[in-house]
């Protein structure tokens, strides 16, 4: 696939489509009904009856994240509903509200439908914003359907509002690859001018963590693979970029890309393969962190004790971001200081994306527009 093109539009040319707030026709939906598809495109009813606290939300744009092939293919640990609807980063317009939803939103209002569907706002996780951790939480496109269709039924409590200035199809990927990367960021605990190593570079959420990184004054080690990715994350900032497929020794480039040689302050890891995961721990400075993002099914982190005390590292896992996180995510992008590499394509085009993003084709992110 050809590199995808950065969007230039710097304020958001609405969508036509956002001023429709009638419920016309039916619901256009990508499903599948066992782990491995296949995916289809269907024409379905569209559910008007909503319960309390639901909205009824008309994307026009979704992302395509790896975590929607992770759930198509069935390889994490945990079951997903079945028949599934999937997808999680969608942007779109409330048309709808279940009673009480109004509270948080508006019919008209541009919204964000993010992984996080709901949570209940009243246990310890919640209440001191540990939101995805919440016992009650629901994912989008994994334990409700999400944002793969032109009229998602969500949860008003979590919808993002989208910042006038930021376009739907650039606000969609940072809804979910975006949120996670800049509160893993935030688990880093760097200080600007520290040095953060970030596996999967080139990808979804990847290129959008040199972007989050770079504004808040971290220096960007990259590391990916193939030209593309090479060209992307230099163009986003990115200091070195080191190729791990023909790296000769990842550990030594990446510790002599930092001008003592002791290697960078943190790794965010960021890809979706296991072998991400092997070296970082050798990398990282002494009193460094791995953040651990990136969810390859049937994975450990494997940590021998001896050095991990030695060398007094640390390793934490990041799990998406709370509203908050989300609100503050979008925020920094209608600013203009992280913008997303697209190629926009149709839903109807689901299936090839998630070829190509098995094979490691995607530099950056797929924006699916619903209605193609
Ligand atoms: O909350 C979370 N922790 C969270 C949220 C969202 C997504 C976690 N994820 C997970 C996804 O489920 C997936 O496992 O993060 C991972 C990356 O998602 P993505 O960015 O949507 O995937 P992508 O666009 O396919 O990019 C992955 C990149 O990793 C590179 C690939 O070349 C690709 O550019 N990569 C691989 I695969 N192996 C690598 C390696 N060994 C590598 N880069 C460096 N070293
Ligand atoms: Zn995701």
């Amino acid at each position: 696939m050809a590199p995808a093109a950065t969007s230039s539009r710097s304020h958001a040319a609405q969508d036509p489509r956002e001023q429709q707030l009638d419920v016309s026709g039916q619901n256009r939906v990508a499903i599948f009904d066992k782990q491995g598809g296949p995916v289809s495109i269907k024409d379905v009813p569209v559910q008007k009856q909503l319960k309390r606290g639901e909205a009824l939300v008309r994307v026009i744009y979704t992302g395509v994240c790896h975590t929607d092939l992770h759930a198509m293919l069935g390889d994490w640990p945990l079951d997903n509903k079945l028949p599934l609807v999937g997808g999680h980063e969608g942007a779109g317009v409330v048309v709808a509200l279940g009673e009480g939803a109004d509270q948080f939103v508006k019919v008209g209002d541009r919204v964000g439908i993010k992984w996080i569907a709901t949570s209940c706002l009243n246990c310890s996780f919640c209440r001191t914003g540990a939101e995805p951790n919440c016992p009650h939480a629901q994912c989008s496109g994994f334990s409700v359907d999400g944002s793969f269709q032109k009229y998602a039924v969500s949860y008003a409590n979590h919808l993002s509002i989208i910042p006038d200035a930021l376009p739907l199809d650039q606000a969609a990927p940072i809804l979910c690859a975006g949120v996670t990367v800049y509160k893993a960021l935030k688990e880093a605990q760097l200080i600007p001018g520290q040095y953060v190593a970030i596996p999967g570079a080139g990808g979804g959420l990847g290129h959008l963590a040199i972007q989050y990184a770079v504004a808040a004054g971290y220096r960007v080690i990259a590391i990916d693979t193939g030209a593309d990715k090479k060209q992307l994350c230099e163009s986003l900032g990115a200091e070195k970029f080191i190729d791990f497929k023909t790296s000769k020794s990842l550990v030594d480039d990446i510790k002599a890309a930092t001008p003592d040689g002791f290697g960078p302050q943190a790794a965010v890891v960021a890809a979706s393969g296991a072998a991400a995961y092997e070296q970082a721990l050798d990398y990282i400075r002494p009193r460094g962190v791995l953040v651990a993002v990136g969810l390859p099914g049937n994975t450990d982190i494997r940590a021998n004790v001896f050095f991990t005390v030695f060398r007094s590292v640390r390793v934490v896992g990041s799990y998406v971001g709370n509203r908050q996180d989300a609100q503050e995510a979008l925020e920094i992008a209608a600013s203009g200081k992280v913008r997303t590499h697209f190629k926009t394509l149709g839903l109807s085009q689901l299936p090839q994306v998630y070829d190509d993003m098995q094979s490691g084709k995607i530099a950056g992110r797929i924006v699916l527009d619903i209605d193609q």
